[in-house]
């Protein structure tokens, strides 16, 4: 129905209410256009200078344009906040569960995002600003925390699986940035000093737009939509959506992968 709007493909749950109110706009953008064009018109024949060559300068007596005006405000603050912000309150505060859902930490930085995830146990283990050491710990997780040993990290990377909802934290080190995936109709700010949830059920995996976009290297990607230094360009992130089997294994051999290394007193 918007394919028109020539947006991205769509593969969240909740973007096609986006698209749709996105298309709406233009549809009220445009009737205010010819709305606007056709007065103007009027205005320039109506006024031109051979019908009415001396200015009138005792202006306007009747307070039809005052009431106008007052009416157009009514109207608006009703828009505004009997429809607007609750609408926005419902999309943004009633999150799902968490235990019905994946929660995911990310963590932007200049100029990269860091992805968390609570592991098995489904809690993250306590962080600490002093641990902080470059690529190694960019997250300052401290792994003599039992609920961190097992909490798995990625750089730029972000999978996750189909059909389930998906609570990303969001959080930055440093700037601000912004977490933008088109595809998925969602961008937010993250903000230093806040954590910021945001939520979205992903419906198309990545194989299945690949088939669908006919492009076999189709990735999803993070862009940072805040212009936040030197490198804002090169800081893309990937998200992979898999079906959930496929995540699972994913996640169990990360975890394994994370134990090993972990267990490696060479490494
Ligand atoms: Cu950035």
């Amino acid at each position: 129905m918007t394919e028109w709007l020539g947006l991205p493909p769509l593969a969240s749950v909740h973007g096609g209410q986006i698209d749709s109110l996105i298309g709406w706009m233009h549809v009220f953008m445009f009737l205010l256009f010819v709305g606007w064009g056709a007065f103007f018109t009027y205005a320039l024949i109506r006024f031109r200078r051979s019908r009415q060559p001396v200015a009138n300068y005792n202006a306007v007596k009747s307070h039809a344009s005052s009431y106008l005006e007052a009416a157009v405000l009514v109207v608006e603050m009703i828009l505004l906040f009997g429809f607007s912000i609750p609408l926005w309150a419902a999309r943004v505060d009633h999150r799902p569960a968490e235990n019905e859902a994946l929660v995911v930490n990310v963590t932007g930085e200049q100029f990269a995002w860091n992805v968390r995830y609570p592991g098995p146990d489904g809690v993250f283990g306590r962080t600490d600003v002093k641990l902080i050491e470059g690529q190694e710990n960019s997250l300052g997780i401290d792994r003599n925390d039992p609920a961190a040993k097992d909490d798995v990290t990625t750089l730029n990377q972000l999978y996750l699986p189909a059909n389930k909802p998906i609570i990303v934290k969001l959080r930055s080190k440093d700037v601000i940035h912004s977490f933008g995936v088109p595809e998925f109709r969602v961008k937010q700010d993250a903000i230093p000093g806040l954590t910021i949830p945001i939520w979205f059920v992903p419906n198309v995996t990545t194989a299945e737009m690949r088939t669908r976009t006919g492009n076999p290297e189709f990735q999803y990607e993070i862009a940072c939509a805040q212009l936040c230094g030197l490198g804002h360009a090169r800081m893309r992130g990937f998200v992979t959506v898999l079906p959930p089997e496929e995540f699972q294994k994913w996640m169990d051999e990360k975890v394994k992968e994370q134990s090993e290394a972990a267990a490696d007193p060479f490494r």
